[in-house]
């Protein structure tokens, strides 16, 4: 009885954005856009050129529609509050616009990662920190998209996951996943090897553990693009853990707008998501670029790692 054609409305301009962006991602050696920029994000990393690209793209279109209020970006220090200081749009997004950009100038797949929820404040009002700071259970949708070998988005609104391939002939994605899960078996583990040493002991008994295990043999597969080692163990079953480490406990990962979206349509497709103290989902943010452990997979591979 409330729908107002709002969250379609973005949904859709989170499509056209995606397909803007994957226009440049697949000419980016041509279009003089690879490569990085000489300014330094807010998470200290050198912005790609196309890490700019995408984030003004995601902004301008999700900006100009009337379904939002405001938007968190990986890309930028603050939130950005849409049209008079975000009074209108009943809709907050929080977005990793290009996630993987070290994968960029190497021609490997990369994704974006996006976040939908309600605003609390009441429309007219401007927008405040705690209509960004919700827990992942609080989520309207949460999706990505894959600019792999083929473009994909794939997401939730909480009744299942579905995943669409953009047809490049017509410009329009196509369901061509529908309800995605995770297989009930899958031996796949994802981690930087690099960092296992400085992982926590549970981690490090969990992967000896694969490395051991015979039936099934397991195969360690890291891109090194979240949005890509998800979503193949979305499909063919697996785990993907970025780890607390010695030295820096909550990890790399950002809990807003890469973990909480990610644990939604894993639990959707019937996995989990934790950190190092539970649900991912239940977690409440304290700040935009909050970074938590990250563990999200195949259920039977979460609950041996929860063993360990
Ligand atoms: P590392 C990319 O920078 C990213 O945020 C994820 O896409 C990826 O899974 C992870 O970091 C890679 O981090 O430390 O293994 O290079």
């Amino acid at each position: 009885p409330f729908v107002s054609g709002q969250l379609t409305r973005l949904l859709t301009d989170i499509a056209i954005a995606a397909k803007i962006v994957n226009h440049q991602v697949n000419r980016a050696g041509l279009a003089g856009i690879l490569g990085g920029t000489d300014r330094v994000n807010v998470q200290d990393e050198q912005q790609q050129k196309l890490d700019v690209f995408a984030d003004r793209t995601f902004l301008r279109m999700l900006s100009a529609g009337k379904s939002v209020a405001g938007i968190g970006s990986e890309e930028r220090e603050e939130f950005v509050l849409c049209g008079n200081e975000g009074r209108n749009g009943k809709y907050v997004v929080l977005i990793d616009p290009l996630d993987g950009s070290s994968n960029i100038d190497v021609n490997v797949s990369i994704g974006t990662i996006f976040s939908i929820h309600r605003r609390t404040t009441p429309l007219g009002e401007p927008l405040v920190d705690h209509d960004f700071l919700q827990p992942g259970s609080h989520q309207v949708a949460a999706g990505y998209i894959l600019y792999g070998s083929s473009t994909m988005l794939v997401y939730t609104t909480g009744t299942g996951v579905n995943g669409f391939t953009l047809d490049p002939a017509v410009g329009e994605f196509f369901l061509s996943h529908p309800s995605m899960s995770f297989p009930e078996r899958g031996a796949t583990y994802s981690i930087n090897d690099a960092l296992l040493a400085r992982a926590t002991a549970p981690t490090q008994t969990f992967i000896a553990g694969c490395r051991e295990a015979s039936e099934p043999p397991f195969r360690a597969r890291y891109i090194g693009s979240l949005v890509s080692d998800f979503h193949r163990n979305l499909i063919h079953g697996g785990i993907y853990l970025y780890p607390s480490l010695e030295g820096k406990p909550e990890g790399k990962l950002r809990l807003l707008y890469e973990c909480a979206p990610l644990a939604f349509i894993a639990e959707q497709a019937g996995g989990l998501a934790e950190d190092d103290t539970g649900r991912i989902l239940d977690r409440v943010p304290t700040n935009l670029h909050e970074r938590v452990p990250f563990y999200v997979g195949s259920r039977h591979l979460m609950h041996a790692l929860n063993a360990c």
